[in-house]
């Protein structure tokens, strides 16, 4: 084979072979002399096109009919990937010193960074790795919470008792019952941390947090600053609402329960995770009763059905100019928890068949907080349909906050006038008191998640890069969760519960900064919409529904994928280069007021 490969680049001719072993591995790197840079390139779109189809379609079908049988099936999709990318960095290092075009350099640095899992070379640890990383991701899918046995609880339940519950013991049940599920995974975790770390050396990555870091189009070391500048920026808006949630916490509890100078417990937030605090709103409402902002009650009052819900985030999009999402979007898409198996309940957005065979997969709730992610995961497809003319290596966010940021931009614009001019609630209120009711309804979810969005992967870099060891795991996690956060565990944690695998995130490999940074940047974004719309007033005040300018702006932005740099495709909306929180502080502007009025006289902090 080799000879035949000489003959032919002598005659000029170009020989496409896939590199799906290692053999034929070994073939390539024969082959790949004779094909230039741009054509390496080509190549690796076309095969990415081929080798993604398979991959999707198991993960499909994993993460919708957990099993034995398809834990196999998709692992060994993973794995064919993994392969086929360790193959394809190594050629690509031919290029290194070559000087390319702008583009064709890009697509081979992105090449490069085209994994999340990287595995290592060889044959058996990869194996091993895809397999952990299917089935981590599985049994947090699959977890349940048994009493004695019996009555299990999914976590669609359990979350249920948390939003809903005020009563203490209920609360620590259920926040205690879901954890179970994390501590068998702890030595399959650890086992993935050594294996993921050996894939990302062999790529010339430290270990997999500088991999993760890398791909923000800085250095990493540059991207870790970025990030804490940002949260310096946030963290006095996070500190006046901690203090004032806690006080009010103190009144429904008692200060015994939440004590005045320390960290609040973690279960009274309304959240498994304490990421997302909207769900306590009625303890927290500033003027009770002034704006009427329940959509929860109109959803069920209505009753909504999980598609009707999923139509009116289309409808947004369209008010925009976006186009319909295709049938296949409706036939194909999970919108409901299937009662005879077992399901990754966890919403997500695929853009399959390079973003032309579009799906969600969710477990929808008729509540608001359910309405809003359904906006959210609109906002991945969307994403993913405007870039779907880039080549392979192009289709992605500018970068993953941006990807994260689409959908919650447009839920900015779901303010209570459009709430009303779409009959999710009755009227919307103008007065002053009821801007400070929305505003608080806004900060609870939004606010409250900034300083989670930074630590998750803060305990992640520590794990990756050995800072934190396995058997600090669960500790080093609750530091992190008290210094940023000012929760406490309801109940002692000790090593022997692996706290972050009960966070979807964690077991299934997703890097979380992207969260961090899309909150930030999702407030940058309407603000410019806002501008391109001639909006006048408060940013808060400001819906983009049914403004083809703001939204052809936006279109354009989501079109250019991966293919330039984020900062470039910030500047063509905002005009800035830079991510930057003065838009959120903005926003909560008249918030801000109202709270520090409230802690006037309180000791804040913990
Ligand atoms: O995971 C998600 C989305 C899917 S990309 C539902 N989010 C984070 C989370 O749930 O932890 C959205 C906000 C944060
Ligand atoms: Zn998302």
């Amino acid at each position: 084979m080799k000879h035949l490969v000489k003959l032919l680049a002598g005659l000029g001719l170009v020989l496409i072979l896939s590199a799906c072993s290692q053999q034929d591995a070994d073939e390539t790197s024969a082959a790949i002399t004779t094909e230039t840079a741009e054509e390496f390139v080509a190549r690796a779109n076309a095969e990415l096109a081929e080798l993604n189809r398979k991959r999707e379609a198991a993960e499909w079908v994993r993460a919708t009919y957990i099993t034995l049988d398809t834990a196999i099936i998709a692992s060994a999709a993973s794995e064919a990937y993994a392969e086929w990318h360790s193959s394809m960095v190594k050629q690509a290092l031919q290029y290194e010193d070559e000087d390319l075009d702008a583009m064709t350099r890009r697509a081979i640095d992105l090449l490069k960074l085209g994994t999340t899992l990287p595995t290592p070379a060889d044959a058996a640890k990869r194996k091993e790795l895809t397999m952990i990383a299917t089935e981590l991701e599985g049994m947090y899918g699959a977890g349940r919470y048994c009493r004695d046995g019996k009555d299990c609880k999914a976590l669609p339940e359990l979350e249920d008792v948390l939003a809903n519950s005020r009563d203490y013991d209920a609360l620590t049940n259920a926040w205690q019952g879901w954890r179970t599920i994390a501590p068998p995974m702890r030595q399959k975790y650890q086992r993935y941390v050594e294996l993921v770390n050996e894939g990302a050396n062999e790529l010339g990555y430290g270990d997999l947090g500088e991999m993760w870091r890398a791909g923000f189009d800085m250095s990493p070391a540059d991207f870790e600053q970025e990030t804490a500048r940002l949260w310096e920026q946030v963290k006095p808006l996070y500190d006046e609402l901690h203090c004032h949630v806690r006080a009010k916490l103190g009144e429904t509890y008692g200060t015994d329960k939440v004590p005045q100078d320390g960290p609040i417990p973690a279960h009274l937030l309304g959240n498994m995770w304490s990421q997302g605090w909207s769900f306590i709103y009625d303890l927290i409402e500033p003027y009770p009763g002034v704006a009427d902002l329940d959509v929860d009650s109109t959803l069920k009052k209505k009753n909504f059905s999980p598609q009707e819900m999923v139509r009116s985030a289309e409808n947004f999009y369209v008010s925009l100019g976006m186009p319909r999402l295709p049938d296949t979007f409706w036939e194909r898409s999970q919108f409901t928890k299937p009662r005879d198996r077992e399901v990754v309940c966890h919403a997500s957005a695929w853009g399959i068949d390079g973003g032309n065979d579009l799906r969600i997969k969710m477990c929808i709730k008729q509540t608001y907080d359910e309405l809003r992610t359904i906006y959210h995961e609109l906002g991945h497809n969307y994403y993913q349909g405007a870039y779907k003319d880039q080549p392979r290596l192009f289709q992605g966010g500018a970068n993953g906050g941006f990807h994260e940021a689409i959908g919650d931009t447009v839920t900015l614009s779901m303010t209570p006038q459009y709430l009303a001019e779409v009959g999710l609630v009755a009227a919307a209120g103008e007065s002053e008191e009821a801007v400070i009711n929305r505003q608080m309804q806004m900060a609870l979810d939004k606010i409250a998640f900034l300083p989670f969005g930074k630590l998750i992967d803060e305990w992640r870099w520590g794990v990756f890069s050995g800072e934190i060891a396995p058997e600090n795991y669960n500790a080093a996690w609750w530091n992190l969760r008290t210094q940023y956060q000012g929760i406490t565990p309801p109940v002692p944690r000790s090593e022997a519960d692996f706290d972050p695998g009960a966070k979807f995130h964690v077991p299934a490999n997703v890097s979380y900064t992207r969260y961090f940074l899309a909150h930030i940047l999702q407030f940058q974004f309407q603000r410019s919409l806002c501008e391109i719309a001639g909006h006048e007033g408060d940013l808060a005040s400001c819906s983009v529904f049914g403004n083809e300018e703001a939204g052809d702006r936006f279109y354009a932005m989501m079109a250019s994928g991966q293919s330039e740099p984020w900062q470039d495709a910030l500047e063509k909306l905002t005009g800035t280069r830079e991510m930057d929180a003065t838009a959120i502080i903005d926003y909560f502007d008249p918030l801000m007021g109202y709270l520090k009025e409230q802690n006037e006289g309180r000791s804040c902090g913990w």
